[in-house]
């Protein structure tokens, strides 16, 4: 097998603005963060890396480790400090990232929502209203920042946002509720579309997507048909109905039943998100990981050859050419990284060598960050961080990945 990837493929780092940039008080996550008790360690993203502030050492690191492409995430919050209000400073701070990256040839994909909203936004998606409250922000970042973007993506894991702040309540808001969860996908899906089709409008030629989390769902006992129907039915509501809806505007139960803005083509890359799989038990519905299964700092098994077998399924259902967005790894001790990638980037390239159009994979992350509840104790970085004096040092398999972008080979 070709293990040599084309030289257009692109290898980069993901980041999510909440989780990197530090100082902002004016999101929702900082807020779920001043209750004791719901981040381990007790950290917020007021701290974060203080990527806000050395972004360009983080550039110049990812330009001298030979990547190519940069996903970077915008803080609404911070860019509509209030409705309807626009900081034009902080949208400043953004164009001049932006231009400092396209500047060393590293290709920006920008996300615009990445599980945090401004405070402000009461009822965040619950409400219809959130629809065009989603749109105005849009228009206005791609409006200020679209002649800098080649790739934009709506929306990160649709299905982790709901899943976590609305049938669990581990996330903000908090809620456990059915009913509302599918009521929060409905929206989103609406406001993806609505915001795809505001960027068509303000930059022709754009090219728009989601981030979908995407898991192998696998029965726990092979031959337990319970087990088996309960892990197609887990796949279905967590991950195959809301790309439905988001892909096509066709709302699919338990989401909706209708094509309120028509039925179409919504997506012009398909982000993929791949982490692990599941063992799904039909006894508690139970979401497991087999006994046995090698795994990483988190209990998530490490599953290399299911980035495979999703990306083939998404590409045969809907054609359109994917961006692997996330992959990566939680492993302070770097000791299972430089395996994890190279594992999986052997993967993509089994895929292109079958024919499926995988144009970029990024990495993540770049540097160790705040990872939601798990604060910062979760480390996912290519470059480990010391939160107290912000020293980043590229971890060995940082430096394993800087080699496979610069060559385009595996080793
Ligand atoms: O840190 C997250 C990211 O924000 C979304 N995808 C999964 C990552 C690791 O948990």
């Amino acid at each position: 097998m070709n293990t040599e990837f084309p030289r257009n493929f692109l290898f980069g780092a993901a980041t999510a603005a909440t989780q990197v940039e530090g100082g902002d008080k004016n999101n929702t996550w900082y807020a779920w963060a001043q209750k004791e008790g719901r981040i381990k360690g007790g950290g917020s993203p007021l701290r974060g890396t203080d990527h806000w502030n050395r972004w360009r050492e983080d550039f110049d690191l990812m330009a001298n480790m030979g990547l190519t492409t940069y996903r970077l995430g915008l803080e609404w919050s911070r860019i509509e400090p209030r409705p309807g209000v626009f900081d034009e400073g902080a949208v400043a701070r953004y164009r001049e990232m932006l231009e400092y990256l396209n500047a060393r040839n590293i290709k920006p994909l920008v996300t615009l929502f990445h599980f945090s909203l401004p405070r402000w936004l009461k009822g965040g998606f619950e409400q219809p209203e959130s629809i065009s409250v989603f749109e105005r922000f849009v228009r206005y970042a791609v409006d200020r920042l679209g002649d800098l973007v080649e790739d934009w993506i709506t929306i990160n894991e649709p299905n982790v946002y709901v899943v976590k702040g609305y049938y669990f309540g581990e996330f903000p808001p908090g809620k456990k509720s059915f009913p509302l969860a599918m009521l929060v996908y409905k929206h989103l899906a609406l406001a993806h579309i609505r915001a795809y089709n505001a960027i068509h409008e303000l930059c022709p030629g754009t090219r728009v997507g989601v981030a979908h989390h995407l898991r192998v769902f696998s029965p726990y006992s092979p031959f337990n048909p319970a087990d088996a129907a309960a892990a197609k039915l887990m796949k279905y509501l967590f991950q195959d109905a809301i790309i439905e809806c988001m892909a096509t505007g066709n709302l699919v139960s338990p989401i909706g039943h209708n094509a309120p803005y028509g039925k179409g083509c919504y997506q012009d890359f398909f982000g993929v998100n791949y982490y692990t799989r599941s063992a799904v038990k039909a006894k508690g519905f139970a979401d497991t990981v087999f006994e046995d299964a090698p795994v990483n700092d988190l209990g998530w098994e490490i599953y290399p050859k299911g980035l495979y077998k999703l990306c083939k399924e998404v590409y045969k259902k809907y054609r359109t050419p994917i961006y692997i967005t996330e992959n990566g790894i939680c492993d302070a001790a770097d000791s299972r990284r430089s395996r994890f990638i190279v594992d999986h980037l052997y993967q993509v390239a089994k895929l292109l060598d079958d024919g499926v159009d995988v144009r970029r994979y990024y990495h993540w992350t770049l540097t160790d960050n705040f990872e939601w509840l798990e604060g910062e104790t979760a480390r996912f970085g290519l470059a480990e961080v010391d939160f107290e004096t912000q020293k980043r040092t590229l971890r060995p398999s940082g430096w394993l990945y800087s080699l496979i972008s610069k060559t385009h080979k595996l080793p």
